[in-house]
């Protein structure tokens, strides 16, 4: 069997290989570990000049990284703009925001060229090509137009809406033209893969799609989270509830993780449970992300505001009902404050999958596990149907949840735990992607 060539935006960084975060790193890191692979995207950091844009190659455990930089404005334009300005908010359904500009297409295209003329040298003949998220959708037909025959894949980690929506973006046929050069495109969810290929006969495209709904590798969570229940910081935490139930939520900032309709969950919980008044925490982790694009700073501000407001009206001299952080934690205490949290409070108002829900199941100890609250519009939610289901615009849905999830009894939460936990265990990043690999070699191209 060839080699195994994985094409993704970011590649991990040198000290992140042995144990990179999120899905996608724990997913092809595993289907690349101990085998002959190559793995090409962008290192993270800025070219000075144009020309200076040939991969740097180095190798690790079997897998060879090359890594190619992106000018200041291919940044700006390719990523800030097109990919996450523009792409992401419309496949999280929020055309309002969206913001094309021609410029930022035509540099996304050439990105894509650019990715697809340097990597075609390190290919061969007999490479699988496995190419990840929505930053790279046009890159399988730059592929193919420099002559390459191998098997492409692609893999949306993200949601994708269907024709209706899809269909205001400008360059939308354009797009699911090219799309069409992949021999199989892998999505989290049937909704997902209904969507996709409901745009390709719109388009009189062939189907293309099929649903791979990601996993983690629950044993390695785990293990991080009952040796890290000791540690300094998960200690600290503990001992600064003073026996008040902790309700965690861990997410990057972003306005299609529904954080501020999870605070105002919080609390209208506060107004319409008072007898609980004093009882709870609320821990939002929230590291800073894509801090250049401007709809993420405005939500930034309306966080620190909320935050402020509800210290302000709910809490006391001896207690504050929430602690918001925007820097991020270390994977390993994270584990730990998984692990001590009596609730999850996990409410996208759309994700692909969404990992944190996974990661806290698989951080739970099974004597007495907590609860976790799941938004329904997650990827996740069909495969996690155990967990207490809320809809992330009805706030009074999450306030019950928040006060089903404290006062559950012990058999309940553990109930709910065995079959969440059973479904983690089988679903893992590992097996996820063998799943995808293997359709992909068996898959014939159809024009
Ligand atoms: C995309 C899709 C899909 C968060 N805060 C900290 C931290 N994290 C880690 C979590 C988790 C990861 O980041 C986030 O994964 P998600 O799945 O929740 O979300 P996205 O980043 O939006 O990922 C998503 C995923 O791709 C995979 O296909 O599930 O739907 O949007 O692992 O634990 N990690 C550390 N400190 C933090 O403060 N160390």
């Amino acid at each position: 069997m060839g080699r195994l060539v994985v094409v993704s935006n970011r590649v991990p960084a040198p000290r992140e290989r042995s144990q990179p975060a999120g899905g996608l790193a724990v997913g092809v890191r595993d289907a690349v570990r101990g085998t002959e692979s190559l793995w090409f995207g962008w290192s993270g950091r800025h070219a000075s000049q144009s020309k200076d844009q040939t991969p740097k190659l180095d190798t690790h455990d079997g897998c060879t990284y090359a890594t190619i930089d992106l000018t200041r404005s291919q940044y700006e334009h390719f990523y800030e703009n097109f990919s996450n300005g523009l792409l992401w908010p419309l496949c999280h359904y929020r055309i309002g925001i969206i913001d094309y500009k021609r410029l930022d297409y035509k540099i996304y295209r050439e990105v894509n060229a650019l990715f697809a003329d340097q990597l075609v040298p390190l290919l061969r003949d007999d490479d699988t090509i496995w190419i990840h998220d929505y930053h790279l959708f046009p890159l399988g037909a730059k592929l193919r137009r420099r002559g390459v025959k191998a098997k492409i894949g692609f893999f949306l980690h993200i949601p994708f809406p269907p024709w209706s929506v899809t269909r205001v973006l400008p360059c939308a046929e354009e797009m699911l033209q090219e799309m069409a050069a992949y021999d199989l495109i892998g999505v989290q969810t049937v909704e997902d893969a209904r969507n996709m290929d409901g745009c390709f006969e719109a388009n009189n495209l062939p189907r293309r799609a099929a649903h791979f709904p990601i996993g983690i590798d629950p044993v390695e969570f785990g293990e991080q989270a009952i040796q890290n229940v000791m540690a300094e910081e998960v200690q600290r935490l503990q001992a600064s509830l003073r026996g008040r139930k902790l309700i965690l939520g861990v997410d990057r900032l972003d306005y299609s993780k529904g954080i501020p309709e999870r605070i105002h969950g919080y609390e209208t919980f506060l107004n319409r449970y008072p007898e609980h008044k004093g009882e709870t925490v609320l821990l939002q982790i929230t590291p800073v992300s894509r801090a250049g694009v401007a709809s993420y700073r405005a939500l930034r501000r309306e966080l620190d505001e909320m935050a402020g407001h509800i210290n302000a009206m709910h809490g006391n001299f001896d207690w504050s009902p929430i602690r918001y952080l925007t820097q991020s934690v270390p994977r390993e205490v994270l584990a730990g404050f998984h692990r001590i949290a009596d609730v999850a409070l996990v409410t996208p108002l759309r994700d692909g999958m969404n990992l944190v829900a996974k990661e806290f199941v698989a951080a739970q100890s099974p004597d007495n596990p907590g609860a976790l609250i799941l938004s329904s519009l997650a990827g996740a939610a069909p495969e996690m149907d155990e967990a207490l289901m809320v809809n992330p615009y009805d706030r009074e849905g999450i306030a019950d949840a928040i006060h089903a999830g404290i006062t559950m009894s012990l058999e309940e939460r553990q109930r709910r735990w065995q079959a969440l936990h059973r479904d983690v265990t089988q679903n893992t990043a590992a097996n996820w992607a063998d799943r995808f690999l293997e359709m992909l070699r068996e898959t014939e191209r159809q024009e």
